[in-house]
């Protein structure tokens, strides 16, 4: 039998196990089709039966990929930046050419104008280990910036690997640039399977076009410290950002708390003047304003969650605090003094402020 992979997730397709992925039934096989049975559930009812592929298996396939490329095209979620640049992702692309695709701009408020994106994203990679990486604010949903990613990957060499940690939008990005004329603007039979699990492609896919062009997708790398990854993949789906961000806008105080049930909570412990947190999200989780008295129930209520860790951080004026795979938030008119308490091993950081004026 001639192995085929499966157009959609990338999984080498057969016809023994149901369970596991790749699965096609013998018929459809045989019939020539390049679905798995997962991808086309994923595609029609939007369920995926399998769960995500495993990260060690992934990161051999994203290994290989980047051995096989010429060119790395990485894309990252400009909601959730920095949990998108992890460094042991950065040491695996090692000297490779790569552009970078800041995702999911749609999100973005409107108030924060592309120039300011631009300009705060341009300062932000100046702290991570990319040699003058190129960026392109991008939207898989609206296409905006395509025109310029698809000029940019053409110095990209021949063979151009789409790469990125799970759920950044790196099959979506790849979708709709298949469909774009620089690309032979055929309308492809298949295409890679997007879904708003983590961990749904499977393995590398490779979708060829005139001149020798070879676009690959490859699954996502999970990186270490995101909420989204800690919990059940019901709650995964409703805490990645997928909404125009909100933020809502806090007096605080010391002992007020602000918090999202169950995930996290940040204590206020000082305040140097009267201030503000912002507190952002786009995802399907809210903020809320409670007391440090109350603080033991909140982490408690409805969690799955069982280990929680504090740390202590002192935030200046204008600058957000990350929580990986969550949001954050930001201090304004007052600096201060707080402890964030979130389950162990879930990654912070401190930043200048993403939305709103800049120092
Ligand atoms: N709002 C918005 N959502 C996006 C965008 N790109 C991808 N998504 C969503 O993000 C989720 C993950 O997308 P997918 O392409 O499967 O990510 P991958 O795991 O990196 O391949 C899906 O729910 C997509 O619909 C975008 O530009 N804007
Ligand atoms: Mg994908």
């Amino acid at each position: 039998m001639v192995e085929r992979k499966c157009r959609g997730c990338g999984a080498l397709l057969q016809i023994i196990d149901a369970d596991k992925f790749g699965y096609i039934p013998e018929n459809q096989y045989t019939q020539g089709s390049q679905l798995c049975r997962r991808c086309f559930r994923i595609n029609h009812y939007g369920k995926d039966e399998i769960g995500p592929v495993q990260a060690d298996r992934s990161l051999d396939e994203i290994n290989m990929g980047i051995r096989w490329s010429t060119g790395v095209v990485l894309v990252v979620d400009i909601l959730d930046f920095e949990a998108g640049l992890p460094h042991e992702l950065l040491e695996l692309i090692g000297k490779k050419d790569v552009v970078l695709a800041l995702n999911k701009i749609d999100l973005v408020p409107d108030e924060t104008s592309l120039e300011e994106l631009k300009r705060w994203a341009e300062g932000r990679l100046s702290e991570f280990n990319l040699s003058a990486p190129k960026f392109i604010l991008v939207s898989a949903n609206t296409g905006h910036g395509f025109q310029q990613l698809a000029n940019e990957i053409r110095f990209l060499g021949k063979k151009v690997l789409f790469m990125g940690v799970t759920n950044v939008g790196k099959s979506s990005v790849l979708q709709r640039l298949i469909k774009m004329p620089i690309f032979g603007g055929q309308k492809q039979k298949n295409e890679p399977t997007v879904s708003p699990y983590p961990g749904t492609t499977v393995g590398m896919s490779h979708w060829e076009f005139p001149r020798g062009l070879i676009l690959a997708d490859s699954p996502g790398y999970v990186p270490q410290g995101r909420i989204s990854d800690l919990v059940s993949p019901e709650l995964a789906e409703k805490i990645i950002p997928h909404k125009k961000l909100t933020s809502h806008l806090y007096p605080i105080k010391p002992d007020d708390l602000i918090l999202i049930p169950g995930l996290c909570a940040i204590e206020c412990i000082e305040s140097k003047d009267e201030g503000v947190l912002l507190a952002f999200t786009g995802s399907g989780v809210a903020w809320q304003k409670s007391t440090t008295k109350h603080l033991e129930k909140w982490l408690q209520k409805d969690s799955e969650i069982s280990s929680w860790e504090q740390s202590f951080i002192e935030l200046q004026p204008r600058e957000d605090l990350t929580i990986s795979g969550l949001g954050w938030v930001s201090a304004r008119k007052s600096a201060y003094k707080l402890n964030v308490h979130l389950p162990t091993g879930v990654k912070l950081f401190t930043r200048p402020n993403l939305i709103g004026r800049k120092k």
